[in-house]
């Protein structure tokens, strides 16, 4: 049906964006086999690292020690106290806890921690999944899976059954960021490596990549890398970069993620919360990109300064598909402002979000929160057409809005959406 005013326009946007379910290309979720490594619940809602963070900033005198010393029941209790009871929770990860609260359908005037717990205990894993994949409308998530963890190899190890919903993502950061320290991680798993790069070193390195595409048939290889990070150049990194990684990534025909811009540990007594940003060289991402036009790459950057020309750089290269606001740009008036330029630059071409989701339960928050300003933001962009004297058609406004949640994704792989 065409679409005859601006109203109908924004109704059916604002509703077709809600309601579309959502491949998430990134999250740190599992599935239900992988046991202890998913986390759900209300004690792990509020115990998330970008809380903790915000909780040290109120309490100048709680020292780290003590807080770590802390159950996760304390630290939620802390956290909840701090946060949400001594102030009000509008930074984003506290109105996430608060959307999620709301959307499970908690009372949340009575503020009442306990019932909330109780509510949790009281659900199994499975059931829990089931409710938080329909409420949030996402249909296929992908993980973010560590052949360098110990219990997570022994759970692909134990051949359990594969949960459809939830997808594979081979991440290597070891391999490229601390190759000091887990070379000999691979040669514990029978790989015949040397700290040097020397001998069959490159080969097995190979091999390993190929042993665990074959094993987990992930969607694509992912790095997270220093906002320093440097292309070309002498070093460990860019060696297995150039010689292992893309051949692998060629010959497997999946695409290589880059996140680049993170600095770890600034504050290593905050642990995971400790990680900060800085802008990073777009060169390092344009020379790559374009040395390996027969690579797939998928890039997204921390930093607000590198996102513009990101995006110019995804012009010129159709090997580069941007994707997602990530991490300290999850907020919203930075997607709403990067999404809008990303539309300008690229049209549709372009994966606006991924969740980063830590926690099951955040699907609910991260998806409502960015669903709401992706379809403000296309709104704007159907009524400048509406304007201009452009009309459109209800169906080619689903077709996008299915392409920005997931198609683009799928398409660039050049695999079906096993969820279609
Ligand atoms: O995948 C990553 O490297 C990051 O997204 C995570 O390390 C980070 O801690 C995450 O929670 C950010 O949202
Ligand atoms: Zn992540």
């Amino acid at each position: 049906m065409t679409i005859a005013t601006k109203e109908q326009l924004n109704a059916f946007v604002t509703e077709t964006v809600r309601t579309t379910p959502v491949t998430d290309i990134h999250t740190h979720l599992f599935a239900e086999s992988f046991g202890d490594l998913l986390l759900w619940g209300v004690d792990e809602l509020l115990t998330y690292h970008y809380l903790i963070a915000e909780t040290f900033r109120f309490r100048p005198d709680l020292s780290y020690d003590a807080f770590w010393q802390l159950s996760k029941r304390e630290q939620a209790d802390l956290i909840w106290q701090t946060l949400f009871i001594d102030h009000s929770p509008y930074s984003e990860a506290c109105r996430g806890v608060v959307t999620v609260l709301n959307r499970l359908g908690f009372d949340l005037s009575k503020r009442d921690l306990e019932e909330y717990r109780a509510y949790f205990r009281s659900v199994s894993a499975g059931d829990y999944i089931d409710r938080i994949l329909k409420l949030a409308n996402v249909k296929t998530v992908v993980m973010t899976n560590d052949p360098f963890d110990a219990y997570e190899r022994g759970k692909w190890d134990s051949g359990a059954e594969q949960d459809p919903r939830f997808l594979a993502a081979l991440r290597i950061d070891p391999l490229l960021n601390l190759w000091d320290s887990s070379w000999s991680k691979l040669k514990e798993q029978g790989y015949e490596v040397g700290a040097d790069l020397s001998g069959v070193t490159l080969a097995e390195i190979r091999r390993f990549l190929k042993d665990w595409i074959a094993r987990m048939n992930p969607l694509y290889m992912a790095v997270s890398l220093p906002n320093d990070f440097a292309y070309p150049e002498d070093s460990v990194r860019v060696r297995i970069i150039d010689e292992c990684i893309v051949p692998v990534a060629r010959e497997a025909g999946i695409p290589f993620a880059m996140m680049i811009g993170v600095k770890r540990k600034v504050n290593p007594s905050l642990k995971d919360a400790g990680d900060s940003l800085g802008k990073s060289d777009i060169g390092a991402v344009e020379r790559i990109v374009s040395k390996y036009q027969d690579v797939k790459f998928l890039v997204t950057m921390l930093s607000r300064e590198n996102q513009h020309e990101l995006a110019v750089t995804a012009r010129k290269n159709r090997n580069l598909l941007v994707f997602g606001c990530w991490w300290f740009l999850n907020n919203p008036s930075l997607i709403e402002e990067i999404t809008r330029m990303r539309l300008e630059l690229l049209g549709g071409s372009v994966i606006p979000q991924h969740s980063d989701c830590r926690i099951l339960d955040q699907l609910l928050y991260k998806w409502d929160h960015s669903r709401a300003i992706i379809g403000k933001v296309l709104c704007d962009k159907y009524g400048d057409l509406f304007d201009a004297g452009w009309r459109l058609e209800e169906e080619e406004i689903r077709r996008d809005i299915e392409d920005l949640l997931g198609g683009v994704f799928w398409k660039f792989l050049g695999k079906p959406d096993p969820a279609a």
